[in-house]
């Protein structure tokens, strides 16, 4: 029978056990916990763990769910919502990431994005099922972020930092887990269908020739000199990646976003692009020779500048002479793109 509280994939741990996952618990410091506000703020402040207390707290009860398949149901949490803490240092109009630091050996740390993060009604917390957290779990105080894996809720929280550009987390970072991670999409790691054992592999080869991945989610990610050659990407987020040098030859990249990727250099000759979006890229020294181009854009038309772009993409892509394309991939654009590129790329006839 199917739980309707279970999302796929996962199993309920044997009641009232609560496993343990990560790093072991850091010391405890010598004077009262801290927990600083910092980054994209108008006003950085310390606050002891005792203020925090004192603001109004915040129960609430959730199922968890770890990316390693188990999950424990209705545990409950109180503490205060990361929301109010934040909102006394005002927040820049630019803070548009949170992140979350541990005051641990490794300075263990999460991400989202802020609006995210209000609209989860994240909190910070300092008990769980009616007692004060244990140090394993956390304590004394740790993130709790409802609705995603539970990677996102950081434990032995020391630092909250508002950012205006994402930075990945340690897990998202060092073990390639998906920095969306909703349970109910089932977003364990940078693709659905890979193990664990084969994204630890395919971020250190960085040899994805031949594979098929969809919906990749590749976003900020250090891939210099990937080997995409003849891979199924479709769908793939690659904004903001470092792609210098990767060679996607032959691959399917179709409705991939690149924007505000480094990819100089990057070859995509034979590629299937028609729907990708480079807004933002580099595309200095890149190849792009008897591609599909339909749908593909460069640049955003001024004339939709009216509804609000995030700033990945209020950028053209940067095309030069050192940028190579194919004349018959150009008719594949609309005219306005067309004409984009064929006034700045260097336009071969092959
Ligand atoms: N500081 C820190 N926080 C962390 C981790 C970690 O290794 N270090 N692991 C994360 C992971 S993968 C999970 S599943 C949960 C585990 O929390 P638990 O040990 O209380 O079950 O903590 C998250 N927060
Ligand atoms: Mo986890």
């Amino acid at each position: 029978m199917v739980d309707p509280r279970l999302p796929p994939g996962q199993q309920w741990v044997a009641a009232g056990k609560w496993p343990l996952v990560g790093e072991p618990p850091p010391d405890v410091p010598d004077g009262p916990w801290t927990i600083d506000v910092l980054g994209r703020v108008h006003h950085p402040r310390r606050w002891t763990l005792e203020e925090l207390q004192q603001l109004p707290a915040v129960d609430i009860t959730l199922d968890i769910h770890c990316v390693t398949r188990w999950s424990r149901p209705a545990t409950s949490f109180r503490g205060v919502l990361l929301e109010t803490v934040v909102s006394f240092s005002e927040p820049l109009a630019d803070a548009r990431f949170v992140s979350f630091v541990s005051r641990s050996p490794r300075a263990h740390s999460t991400s989202l994005p802020w609006p995210v993060a209000r609209q989860l009604g994240v909190l910070i917390a300092w008990q769980a099922d009616g007692r004060p957290l244990d140090r394993e779990h956390g304590g004394p105080v740790r993130i709790i972020t409802p609705k995603r894996y539970f990677y996102k809720s950081l434990k032995w929280l020391q630092t909250i930092e508002l950012l205006a550009e994402d930075r990945l987390g340690y897990w998202e970072s060092q073990a390639g887990y998906h920095n969306e991670a909703d349970p109910w999409r089932e977003q364990r790691y940078m693709a659905a269908s890979l193990s664990r054992q084969q994204v630890r592999q395919l971020l250190a080869s960085r040899d994805w020739s031949f594979q098929e991945w969809r919906s990749m989610d590749a976003a900020g990610r250090d891939l210099r000199n990937l080997n995409a050659r003849g891979a199924v990407l479709r769908d793939a987020d690659f904004r903001k990646a470092n792609l210098c040098g990767a060679c996607f030859d032959g691959s399917n990249l179709s409705n991939a976003r690149f924007q505000g990727a480094i990819l100089t250099n990057a070859s995509f000759d034979g590629a299937d692009l028609e729907g990708a979006h480079f807004e933002a890229a580099d595309l200095r020294g890149a190849s792009l020779r008897q591609v599909s181009l339909l749908g593909a854009t460069f640049f955003l038309p001024t004339d939709e500048s009216s509804c609000p772009f995030p700033a990945e993409v209020e950028q053209p892509a940067m095309v030069d002479s050192t940028t190579i394309v194919s004349r018959r991939s150009l008719d594949d654009l609309v005219p306005v793109q067309a004409a984009f590129l064929a006034a700045r790329a260097q336009v071969v006839n092959d």
